[in-house]
C-alpha cells in the first residue's frame, strides 16, 4: 500500500438520476447525463493505517461522525475486496464547498476517494472500472470520474458506468441561494419517491426518453434543445419529489424566482436554461459568450459563480496531500 491523493469535481446533471433499481450496487432506475465542473473541487488523501482496526475519516479538518465514517468504510470494503486486503486507512478530505448543500459534494467526494483508494491499494483500474467503483460510493460520483459531459448508463454492475459524450460548449452560472445542509438527503428522498409517489413509474420512463433525446441533441451540437430538455427535466424531478408522502420540497421561493428571471431573460434574447438538484441552489446553462452577461443579471439572487466543463478525477503528487486535522489538547 501507499499514500495517495486525488482530486475530483462535482457534476450537475442535465438529465437527473433520481431512483435506484438496486440499492446495494447503486444501479440507477434510468440513465442520466451531467457536466463535470471546473470548480468546487474535493481533494482526498488515503493513508495506509494497517495498525488500526477501523477506518478514520477527517473531513475539512475535523474528525467525521459515525454515520459519515461508516459510509466510507462500506465503500472501502469494496476496494479491500478487489485488492484482497483487510488493511484500514486514514482518509483526509477537503471540500471547497460545504458538504450536503446541494452542490453535489458526494459526487466529487466519492470520485476523489475511489481514485485515491484504488491507487493506495495498488489496483490498476481503467476509467470505466474506476467509474463503476465510484458508483458504489454514491451514484452520481461515477459521472465525476469523467471530464466534461458524461452519460451514466443504467444496467447491471458490469455495464453501469459513465463515459464522455460530445456536447455543445457551455457554461453554468451557479447561484447559491443557501449554503445550509439540506433537510432530507438525496438518498433518503430518492427512496421515498420510489416508495410513495404515484408518478414514479412515469418519471422513470420519461427520464429514459429525455436521455435519448438529450444525447442526440448533445451530439448534434444543438444548444437550444439541450437547454429545453434540461429545464423541463429538472422541473419534472422536483414535481415527482413534491409528490412523495410526506412531501419534500427542495426549491425555495428564491429558487423559483431564478427560474422565472431566466425565462424572462430568454424572452429578451439571452438564451439560458435553469436546473436545480436536491437543494435550493440553481445552475443555469448558457453559451460561453453570454455567461458573464447572464451572471451579472443573477447577482441579486445570491452568490454567483461561472463554471466551465472540468476535468475528470485525477491523482495528484505527494505535495498535494491534505494536511492532518489538528487534534486539540
Ligand atoms: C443527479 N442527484 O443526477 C441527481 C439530481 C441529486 C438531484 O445524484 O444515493 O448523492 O449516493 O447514489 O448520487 C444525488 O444522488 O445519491 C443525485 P446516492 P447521490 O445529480
Amino acid at each position: 500500500m501507499r499514500t495517495s491523493t486525488a482530486r475530483a469535481y462535482p457534476n450537475i446533471a442535465l438529465v437527473k438520476y433520481w431512483g435506484k433499481a438496486d440499492e446495494a450496487r447503486i444501479l440507477p432506475a434510468a440513465g442520466s447525463l451531467s457536466m463535470t465542473l471546473d470548480d468546487f473541487e474535493t481533494t482526498t488523501t488515503v493513508v495506509p493505517a494497517p495498525e488500526v482496526d477501523a477506518d478514520v475519516l477527517e473531513l475539512d479538518g475535523t474528525f467525521a461522525d459515525a454515520d459519515a465514517t461508516s459510509r466510507i468504510t462500506t465503500f472501502l470494503d469494496h476496494v479491500r475486496t478487489l485488492a484482497g486486503s483487510t488493511d484500514r486507512v486514514l482518509v483526509r478530505s477537503r471540500n471547497s464547498v460545504p458538504t450536503g448543500a446541494g452542490l453535489a459534494s458526494s459526487a466529487s467526494g466519492f470520485a476523489a476517494l475511489a481514485t485515491a483508494a484504488a491507487n493506495a491499494f495498488e489496483l490498476d483500474l481503467d476509467t470505466r472500472d474506476l467509474s463503476r467503483l465510484a458508483r458504489l460510493g454514491s451514484g452520481s460520483a461515477c459521472r465525476s470520474v469523467v471530464p466534461g459531459m458524461a452519460v451514466w448508463h443504467s444496467g447491471d454492475d458490469e455495464t453501469s458506468f459513465a463515459e464522455p459524450v460530445d456536447a455543445p460548449d457551455m457554461r453554468m452560472v451557479i447561484v447559491t441561494v443557501d449554503r445550509g445542509r439540506k433537510a432530507v438527503s438525496s438518498r433518503t428522498a430518492m427512496r421515498l419517491t420510489a416508495q410513495t409517489s404515484p408518478f414514479y413509474d412515469a418519471w422513470v420512463s420519461s427520464t429514459e426518453d429525455s436521455l435519448e433525446k438529450m444525447i442526440a441533441a448533445c451530439r448534434a451540437d444543438d444548444f437550444t434543445t439541450v437547454g429545453e430538455l434540461t429545464e423541463s427535466h429538472a422541473l419534472r424531478m422536483h414535481a415527482v419529489i413534491a409528490s412523495t408522502l410526506p412531501p419534500i420540497r427542495y426549491l425555495r421561493p428564491r429558487s423559483v424566482a431564478i427560474f422565472d428571471a431566466v425565462a424572462e431573460l430568454r424572452e429578451q434574447g439571452l438564451e439560458a436554461y435553469s436546473t436545480a438538484d436536491a437543494g435550493p441552489n440553481v445552475a443555469v446553462i448558457v453559451r460561453p459568450a453570454d455567461a458573464e452577461r447572464l451572471a451579472a443579471q443573477l447577482t441579486e439572487f445570491g452568490e454567483v459563480r461561472v463554471v466551465a466543463p472540468g476535468p475528470g478525477a485525477e491523482l495528484l503528487s505527494a505535495d498535494a496531500e491534505v494536511p492532518a486535522a489538528e487534534v486539540s489538547a
